[in-house]
């Protein structure tokens, strides 16, 4: 019988591992795994590999080799052995073990607590014997099927996406070492463009040293030039004075006084039709009179605006009028010179008046200096060698900006394999009732309402995020936008395999944590001892 059922049980694996067999013959075998599992005598809750340690012909020993004591105190509902080997098939000691045979599918260890507590744990009802509290139903032969097919389906599905699996990690050590080529030949570039940006350099800094020596006199002459328009300014400016000095001082005495100013319309600020003292005495400076002299340095930046303005030539900017007041100003103006007829001989001989003129126009631009031949022609050269280095300096950036980004990408980690490579630079949509999700792997994560407002950014490419045993379950992607009165958003996306690649899910577990499914065969790989059915038997 033992050798039939160790043979039942190697056909069993087998068939699990390989996937030959038809399901009904797997189940078949399954059958004869429970009655074979149940064939090795041993104590209740220990496992198949342990039976040998409790034999009823002789005492037993604590596993923790603290004690020997009688086979017949082996599960006897009292804790004799401090690591709780003594009673497995009870809840007598805190921390015994108990096996669960769960035989057609997965055997379990449990915490003796829970044996005989009303919960069924094992699928075959083995922890709850008791059956006072509750009758456990053997429901492993199900679970077993259901978990067999699950299983097929898994490992027929790795069986096609590895297939692809291996085209996309050929693809993907292709690109990494057509970037590594590229990452050469770009160095070498680099050293190229760092000779010609020297030398450029060097022409340009000769070529600047003769230009400066050549524009040296051309400078000194601009600023003569300069020296000599403020001073020609100055001038003409002391001539325009002198000349209004002399129209204003009416009784010739040398002096401007506040009346000979309050009989002119011009100073008159307010328009209230007379020039008042306090009016007279800001044009000039505070003062009762002034002389010449005087009348040129304080008075005439006072009242130069306003004859400017009465002649149409300048409209000031004025904190005390606005514009519009301005206007209003000169409006009124003209209808006073129209309405004025009936007034007195000196307002009248002022409205016969020149208006005044400036000497000439200001603001003369002033003339290119021309340079003599052989300076313009070392200025072309300079302007052309600062050209020809900045081109050089551009060129050298560019290379440098390229060999960064691909230092970057041959820092990142596609996969073992470089399986997960071709990702990078696609993006995959998934759409649900309310939002476009959008996933490109290894650079970011988004949602853009369908009502199309504004597209959410709900992270940037982290890191991979799985546990040690496959990190490349779950990517991370953080420092999305930020959450209202929340953190930054951020996105987990679980990668399993599939034929393809798609995003098939979209969830959002917590506010602004976002959770996305993305199957791609780049995650098609071996079963792990965890998923394959060897332990189920
Ligand atoms: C938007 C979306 C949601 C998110 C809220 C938080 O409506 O990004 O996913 O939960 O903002 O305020």
């Amino acid at each position: 019988m033992s050798a039939f059922c160790t043979g039942v049980r190697n056909v069993m694996e087998l068939s699990v591992k390989n996937f030959k067999f038809h399901t009904s013959v797997v189940t078949f075998f399954a059958v004869l795994t429970v009655l074979c599992s149940s064939e090795v005598p041993r104590p209740r809750g220990v496992s198949l590999s342990r039976a040998s340690l409790y034999s009823p012909d002789r005492n037993f020993l604590c596993f923790d080799n603290s004690k020997t004591i009688a086979f017949s105190q082996v599960n006897d509902d009292y804790c004799d052995c401090p690591d709780g080997s003594d009673e497995p098939g009870t809840s007598a000691c805190p921390n015994g073990i108990f096996y669960c045979a769960n035989a057609g599918h997965k055997p379990l260890n449990l915490a003796s607590s829970r044996v005989n507590d009303g919960i069924c744990d094992c699928c075959d009802g083995s922890d709850e014997y008791a059956k006072y509290t509750v009758t456990c139903s053997n429901i492993c032969l199900q679970l077993g099927r259901h978990a067999r097919e699950e299983a097929q389906r898994k490992a027929e599905l790795i069986k096609a996406g590895k297939h692809l699996k291996a085209e996309l990690s050929q693809r993907g050590i292709q690109r990494k070492e057509e970037k590594k080529e590229k990452l050469v030949e770009l160095q070498k570039n680099k050293d190229e463009a760092e000779k010609v940006k020297a030398e450029k350099q060097k022409l340009k800094d000769g070529i600047e040293a003769l230009e400066n020596k050549a524009l040296e006199l051309y400078r000194k002459l601009e600023e003569e030039e300069k020296k000599q328009k403020a001073e020609a300014e100055a001038a003409k400016n002391r001539v325009e004075a002198t000349e209004t000095f002399n129209k204003f001082d009416s009784n010739q005495d040398g002096l401007i006084d506040l009346s000979e100013l309050q009989t002119r319309q011009t100073f008159d600020k307010d328009r209230n039709g007379e020039v008042s003292e306090e009016e007279a005495k800001y044009f000039l400076n505070n003062e009762e009179s002034v002389d010449l002299e005087k009348f040129i340095t304080d008075a005439w930046p006072n009242i130069k605006p306003y004859l400017m303005m009465d002649a149409g030539l300048f409209k000031p900017p004025t904190t005390e009028t606005t514009p519009g007041e301005l206007e209003d100003l000169q409006e009124g103006e003209e209808d006073e010179e129209h309405d004025d007829g009936a007034t007195d001989g000196e307002e009248e001989e002022e409205e016969e008046e020149e208006p005044y003129q400036p000497e000439e126009q200001v603001d003369e631009p002033s003339k290119a200096l021309q340079y003599d031949e052989e300076t313009q022609k070392i200025v072309d050269q300079a302007t052309s060698a600062r050209n020809e280095f900045a081109e050089a300096e551009r060129a050298v950036r560019d290379i440098e900006s390229e060999i960064k980004s691909i230092q970057e990408y041959l820092e990142k980690d596609f996969g073992p394999d470089e399986e997960f490579a071709s990702l990078e630079g696609e993006c995959f949509d998934y759409s649900d009732h309310e939002y476009i999700y959008k996933l490109c792997p290894f650079e970011k994560t988004t949602q853009q309402p369908k009502s199309g407002s504004a597209e959410t950014r709900l992270g940037t490419w982290g890191r991979w995020d799985g546990l040690e045993d496959n990190k490349y379950e779950f990517m991370l992607y953080d420092r999305g936008q930020s959450c209202w009165n929340g953190p930054q958003r951020s996105s987990k996306v679980k990668v399993v395999c599939g034929t393809e690649n798609k995003v098939t899910s979209v969830s959002e577990p917590n506010r602004c944590e976002y959770l996305f499914e993305f199957v791609t065969p780049a995650a098609c790989r071996e079963l792990s001892n965890d998923d394959d059915l060897h332990d189920e038997l």
